[in-house]
């Protein structure tokens, strides 16, 4: 049994709630849980310890049903009452909660009419129109599902910027520590940062192509071998993902890293660039191309640096090989001097369990303590968004008490910045008055409801917020979530031109389901002078670490450490929220 944590702890409670939920328990019933694995997440005390001893008694929240469940989860690993709740629905069932648009009692209805376990079911079901009729349901609820299920679909063969990394970095490790490995490197979208993967691709130099690619088709992680030959193999790992190896001599292996790397666009200039100086480029190497080379002797290339001088060309970082400008810069000594994650100091727009976080905000503190943050800036959702436990004026004033007493006691060790994600309503006014935003830090504006204005609609409505003096910045300007729900319809440039005139700050989102605003637009809104802020919109302290993500997608919308404020220095920061908003400067 591995050991509990609040975290396991709590997990399981939350899927007792759930499920309660999906047989139509009473909401009492399902609060208590839900209640339960807060307390469990924040509690002050080692609630581990207390539980393994049998210890909860007191501790408001926590009655003797709860009391006993988290003595057998602590002690054991496992909770009986749990096993018995969820030994009635397959795995597959928990992939219908993915699903936009059906809750919990949506998803209860289905399985007891219809007895669906799974999308496929609910699809076939759809399809023949058996679920429309079902009460609670009708014909508008039965489209929206199957457009639901086909938006899954059309992305079930891609992947997660974050999954990909850690499973890449695992992967990376194994075959670097092989002993026949001179070099390894991972290439393709994920080294690009792309925001969402299709397929992993390695390079490895060796001598020993064969052994290499056998090994790799052993790996303990795969789930399925698709092709396995001397020097190229390709397998399937348990979350679906293909992962493609390529054994190269060492020799060949920048040519290959560049290769495989991409895109594929940047390959095709690269190579047309280098036939004008009269040398061929493929993933082996450099040859002469014709008679009348520039190249005699052709230099020899040792790493991927080498080929880009080659070229009379600055290295081009991998995040910004996506053909957009990048050769010409690289040509003309343009090449900006990108962000690096260790530049961040701080971050704004984290939740607390004051909203819908799963942290105190001491203990958010203390792991943005932890991670060497100077500052972080705290933004819980305003009232008009009661799902996420949004907090009304007087909550929030409370809150703004409490971070004042922080910033007494321990601001010399992280100063913390009050703040408020605040609705954009439908109309564009705000979700607090004037009166209560002046009494912030800053403040996050973002839209959370009535996605299906038109695009006119929409970017007025964010316009009428950036508009605002008290508005520091928008949050997730589209409200895409990756591999799930498409972006709601704004006009960018007409935004990005707004966040210029009005000094208003556009985050670059850095939850790796959002990575919004897409670095398509950055180098376009980083010209026109548009500030940014890489925000991990934690709600939880380990989310802090989608910072480094953040950076790597800022690199690849071609920001700099200057256009970024969280970059910056606690005074620098403090100058640049109490100055007046068209005013400011980094
Ligand atoms: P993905 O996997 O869909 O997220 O995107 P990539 O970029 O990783 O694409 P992938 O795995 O198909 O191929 C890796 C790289 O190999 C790609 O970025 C560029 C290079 N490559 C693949 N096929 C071609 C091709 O037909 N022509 C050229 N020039 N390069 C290619
Ligand atoms: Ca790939
Ligand atoms: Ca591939
Ligand atoms: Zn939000």
């Amino acid at each position: 049994m591995s050991e509990p944590t609040r975290e396991s702890l709590a997990a399981v409670l939350e899927e007792i709630a759930l499920l309660l939920e999906v047989e139509g328990a009473n909401p009492f019933k399902t609060r208590a849980y839900r209640n339960g694995a807060e307390i469990v997440r924040t509690h002050d005390e080692d609630i581990i310890a207390l539980a393994k001893a049998d210890k909860l008694g007191g501790i408001k929240g926590i009655g003797d049903a709860l009391q006993q469940k988290l003595h057998e989860l602590a002690t054991t690993g496992k909770l009986e009452f749990h096993q018995n709740l969820r030994g009635n629905y397959p795995d597959s069932f928990f992939d219908l909660f993915e699903l936009e648009g059906i809750g919990p009692k949506k998803v209860g209805a289905l399985h007891k009419e219809l007895a669906i376990d799974s999308i496929d079911a609910l699809k076939k079901a759809c399809e023949e129109n058996k679920v429309a009729g079902l009460s609670g349901f009708g014909k508008k609820t039965e489209q929206k599902i199957l457009e639901a299920i086909s938006r899954r679909e059309q992305f079930a063969d891609r992947f997660r910027l974050d999954d990909c990394t850690i499973a890449a970095e695992q992967i990376l490790d194994l075959l670097k520590a092989h002993p026949d490995v001179l070099r390894a490197q991972y290439a393709g979208s994920l080294r690009r940062s792309k925001e969402t993967i299709g397929d992993l691709d390695f390079i490895v130099a060796t001598s020993k192509p064969a052994e290499l690619t056998d090994f790799f088709s052993k790996l303990e992680i795969v789930r399925d071998v698709i092709v396995h030959g001397d020097t190229k193999c390709s397998i399937r790992l348990e979350n679906g993902l293909q992962c493609d190896l390529r054994a190269v001599s060492n020799d060949q292996f920048p040519f290959a890293l560049q290769y495989f790397t991409g895109s594929k666009e940047h390959n095709v200039a690269l190579r047309s660039l280098a036939l004008k100086q009269g040398l061929s480029l493929n993933e082996y190497g450099f040859t002469a191309a014709g008679k009348s080379t520039q190249h005699d002797p052709i230099p020899s290339v040792h790493d991927e640096r080498d080929i880009y001088r080659t070229l009379g060309l600055e290295f081009v970082e991998p995040e910004l090989r996506e053909n957009r400008g990048e050769l010409e810069a690289a040509d003309s000594g343009e090449l900006p001097e990108l962000i690096h994650w260790e530049n961040l100091r701080g971050t704004f727009h984290n939740h607390t369990t004051a909203s819908d976080g799963k942290a105190t905000l001491e203990d958010m503190a203390q792991a943005a303590i932890d991670l060497g943050l100077r500052y972080l800036g705290i933004a819980d959702h305003s009232k008009s968004s009661p799902q996420a436990n949004g907090l009304h004026a007087d909550r929030l004033l409370k809150q703004v008490e409490e971070i004042k007493k922080w910033n007494q006691s321990r601001g010399d060790e992280l100063h913390i910045f009050a703040g408020s994600e605040v609705d954009i309503l439908k109309d564009g006014s705000l979700d607090f008055d004037d009166e209560i935003l002046a009494q912030l830090d800053y403040s996050v504006a973002s839209v959370h409801n009535a996605f299906s204005l038109d695009e006119k609609a929409m970017t007025k409505r964010i316009i009428n917020a950036m508009e605002n003096e008290h508005i520091t910045m928008i949050g997730h300007i589209t409200g895409r979530i990756l591999l799930r729900r498409d972006a709601y319809a704004i006009n960018h440039d007409k935004l990005i031109d707004c966040a210029a005139k009005t000094g208003t700050i556009i985050e670059l989102n850095c939850n790796p389901k959002r990575f919004d605003m897409d670095w398509r637009w950055w180098h376009k809104a980083r010209d026109k002078g548009v500030i940014c802020s890489i925000n991990p919109d934690a709600h939880h302290p380990n989310q802090f670490q989608y910072l480094r993500l953040g950076a790597q997608v800022a690199r690849k919308g071609w920001l700099r450490r200057q256009d970024v404020l969280n970059t910056h220095s606690l005074e620098e920061v403090q100058t640049f929220l109490t100055t007046p908003k068209k005013e400011r400067k980094l």
